[in-house]
């Protein structure tokens, strides 16, 4: 295929980069990290999506290398930033299996000098549909480093309650979808918002509202306790300048 024979070029060819988008305590409204996200300008493709990419490096194994850059790049940018602003990445479970992978993280965490604590790493439950036991270790190794780690689009995948009670995720990210249905009022998506939040808070969890757009949908999410919130609201993802000028502004 032609896209995966540019991707194989994409690292060395420099074409990728990251956007940050700024997390909000969903009471005070500060910024309490960014979510680093991988964009990629191809010479012959132009900007390609992650939804179409990513995708084609996890088939590959090309994840590995290209999520290796990202929390090299992603260490190096928080570590510029003022110390209590974390810096969340997201990991594939190809990456995540790789037994290098906590390694991979001491060595992004050593080279920017950002400590352990700053870093949390994003993953969603289908990490633990391929070898459960792996995927455990792997966190545990994270987890001892220091590092936060966080379940991604939580609700949307294949359930997975029974590591929440044996791993401690530092947060849980509430997918956009149940954000939306329940500031529209969906009985569901408000009964399941609920309900995480108050796993999350007596298993000592943070939340994460994901997604939130508008006014109505923060109220929505404030209203049901979630912790920080997400979303175009307080700012799409950007390049880094823009990400430290925004900050700055805000404080
Ligand atoms: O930024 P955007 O919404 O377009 O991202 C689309 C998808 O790509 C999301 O599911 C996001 O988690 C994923 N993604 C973005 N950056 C990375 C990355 O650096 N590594 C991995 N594994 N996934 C990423
Ligand atoms: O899967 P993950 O949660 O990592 O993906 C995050 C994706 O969500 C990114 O591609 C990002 O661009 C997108 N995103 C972030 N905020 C919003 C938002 O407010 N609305 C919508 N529709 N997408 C968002
Ligand atoms: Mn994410
Ligand atoms: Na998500």
């Amino acid at each position: 295929r032609r896209l995966e024979f540019s991707l194989r070029r994409a690292l060395e060819r420099n074409e990728f980069s990251l956007n940050f988008q700024p997390v909000v305590d969903a009471e005070s409204e500060a910024i309490v990290s960014f979510e680093a996200l991988l964009r990629w300008n191809s010479e012959e493709h132009g900007f390609v999506s992650p939804a179409k990419f990513i995708p084609l490096s996890e088939d590959t194994r090309l994840i590995v290398p290209i999520g290796e850059w990202v929390l090299r790049e992603a260490c190096k940018e928080a570590a510029r930033w003022p110390g209590h602003v974390r810096v969340a990445v997201n990991v594939s479970g190809e990456q995540l299996l790789e037994p290098n992978f906590a390694a991979s993280v001491v060595g992004a965490l050593s080279m920017s000098r950002l400590q352990a604590s700053r870093l949390e790493l994003e993953v969603t439950e289908s990490i633990f549909v391929r070898d459960a036991a792996q995927a455990r270790a792997a966190l545990e190794q994270v987890m001892a480093l220091g590092c936060g780690v966080a379940l991604d689009d939580f609700g949307t995948g294949y359930s997975s309650l029974g590591y929440l009670r044996k791993l401690r995720f530092s947060n849980i990210k509430v997918d956009r979808s149940f954000v939306q249905g329940a500031a529209t009022g969906n009985p569901e998506s408000l009964a399941i918002i609920r309900a995480v939040v108050a796993m999350a808070d007596s298993l000592e969890m943070s939340t994460t509202a994901e997604g939130v757009e508008d006014e109505r949908e923060l109220a929505t999410v404030r209203s049901l306790g979630c912790k920080k919130v997400q979303g175009y609201y307080f700012g799409r993802p950007m390049p880094a300048p823009d990400a430290r000028r925004l900050f700055d502004e805000r404080q």
